[in-house]
């Protein structure tokens, strides 16, 4: 890919100064359990979110995806909002539970059918559909029998991906077998303030493998449907800094950034965990559940992948006597994350844009070039319709602008980056925070479903008309 660095005149008067490359994928992200609502529509069986959801005092605001932005019956409407923006491609993900039928005999052919007409519209629309297939709902019936920690959830999610495979392996373009599987493993059984809400670090490990299989077996099957659609994974990965270089905060630093990243990109990418990491845990878990082949498995070459970035993380020893029981990460109670000093989002994350350049960078050092796609990024605040109709969003344009020309010295730098996806199209269900969080591009107004382009949506599709951004 050649990146254009030089100011050049477009189409009529646009002009960028950080031009991207002509195909670059400009898009935005969703997920289906965050939008979708029609929760009992179509053959939905439930997922472990509708039962998380509806046990009290789980979601901060009570809200459950119900409703959430009605896009399984609004999809059409969603598709002419991209168009407006112009996007080049949408990422959205894959509802396990409307394609596995109840009790796990077959397929609901209802199911896929919806994503099937999704997709038209996509094309239809001159919009690239990019799909994930697990954005974290996974069927009830699979967490009953023990779910990520059931090596036999991995086997049922390499046929579910053929299933979607043999429908819509024509037209989708990239696949993203799981989206940010830390988040599954760690949050969902691990510190439990995710569903299945279960609060156990030998759990989350076993899990952690079981995805990272059924991630492998997946990308197999994918392949074995004969897809014409790259294959890749998203992962949350993090910028991870010591606090200090006193010799504690940089072995803080050290097991964070291995609990994060390493655990994730070490056996997909080197197929071996992190010996340091499995030193570690040795107290926790045998990693007996790592049985003969699983690492080829799950090292099965991928074609490309997602990295979701929001903020880096400032680690450092816990002083003593503030340890921190709740937390996600397994053997880390001693560590504490510090605030980053500078301006954070209404989500409380703090923004730093050289977090993005140095995680990307860092990726091609470690591990090679990979071609790579921003699969997520974005940022929460407190939006307002006023009188007038905008939705004046300035911090959001500050940050996806920001963000945007960290990409760019990443590619001008030779990281192989093809796409960047905001998230998120839309205002959604922020998981444990219910609606009180606004990501969106488009301000959805939840009584109503009226959507109204927020100021940052008009500034990304002047973006993406200009191929670039004007440096500030
Ligand atoms: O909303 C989530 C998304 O589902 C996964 N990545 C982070 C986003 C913001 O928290």
């Amino acid at each position: 890919m050649t990146i254009l660095g030089a100011t050049e005149t477009l189409t009529g008067d646009r002009r960028a100064d950080l031009r991207f490359p002509v195909d670059f994928w400009w898009g935005a992200a969703t997920a289906a359990y965050q939008i979708e609502g029609a929760v009992t529509e179509g053959g939905r069986t439930p997922s472990i979110w509708d039962v998380f959801t509806a046990t009290p005092g789980r979601i901060e605001d009570g809200g459950t995806g119900e409703t959430a932005t009605d896009h399984f019956h609004r999809y059409r409407e969603d598709v002419a909002l991209m168009a407006e923006l112009g996007l080049a491609a949408y990422r959205f993900s894959v509802a396990w539970p409307r394609i596995r039928s109840a009790g796990g005999a077959g397929v609901n052919t209802a199911g896929l059918d919806f994503y099937d007409r999704l997709v038209d519209a996509l094309l239809a629309a001159g919009i690239t559909p990019v799909a994930t297939l697990y954005h974290w709902d996974l069927p009830q019936e699979l967490e009953q029998a023990g779910g990520w920690t059931n090596r036999d959830t991995a086997g049922h999610f390499a046929d579910y991906a053929s299933a979607v495979a043999g429908r819509l392996g024509d037209r989708v373009r990239l696949w993203n077998t799981l989206n940010e599987p830390w988040c599954s493993a760690f949050l969902g059984y691990g510190s439990g303030g995710h569903a299945p809400g279960r609060t156990s670090h030998r759990d989350a490990l076993t899990a952690t493998h079981h995805l990272l299989l059924a991630h492998g077996l997946a990308t197999r099957a994918l392949r074995a449907a004969a897809t014409t659609g790259q294959v890749g994974i998203a992962l949350n990965a993090g910028r991870v800094r010591p606090v200090s270089t006193a010799p504690a905060d940089l072995d803080a630093a050290r097991r964070i950034d291995g609990l994060l990243n390493r655990i994730f990109f070490d056996p997909l990418l080197r197929g071996a965990y992190p010996a340091d990491i499995q030193a570690d845990t040795a107290g926790i878990t045998d990693w007996s559940f790592v049985r003969d082949g699983d690492l080829a498995v799950i090292s099965t070459p991928i074609d490309a992948l997602g990295i979701n970035y929001y903020q880096p993380d400032l680690v450092g020893a816990a002083p003593a006597g503030q340890s921190d029981p709740g937390t996600p990460y397994p053997t880390a109670q001693d560590i504490v994350f510090h605030p980053t000093p500078g301006p954070v989002t209404d989500m409380g994350w703090s923004i730093d844009p050289t977090g993005l350049r140095e995680v990307l960078l860092g990726i091609r050092r470690d591990y090679g070039d990979i071609p790579m796609y921003v699969t997520e990024n974005g940022a929460a605040y407190v939006d307002r319709v006023t009188p007038d109709g905008r939705v004046p969003d300035p911090e959001r344009i500050d940050y996806l602008h920001a963000h945007l020309a960290a990409v760019h010295e990443a590619m001008s730098a030779g990281v192989d980056l093809r796409g960047y996806f905001v998230w998120s199209l839309l205002d959604n269900f922020e998981w444990g925070y219910g609606y009180s969080k606004r990501f969106g591009l488009v301000h959805v107004d939840y009584a109503t479903q009226a959507r109204t382009l927020k100021d940052s949506a008009h500034w990304y599709r002047e973006v993406i008309a200009a191929g670039g951004l004007e440096t500030r």
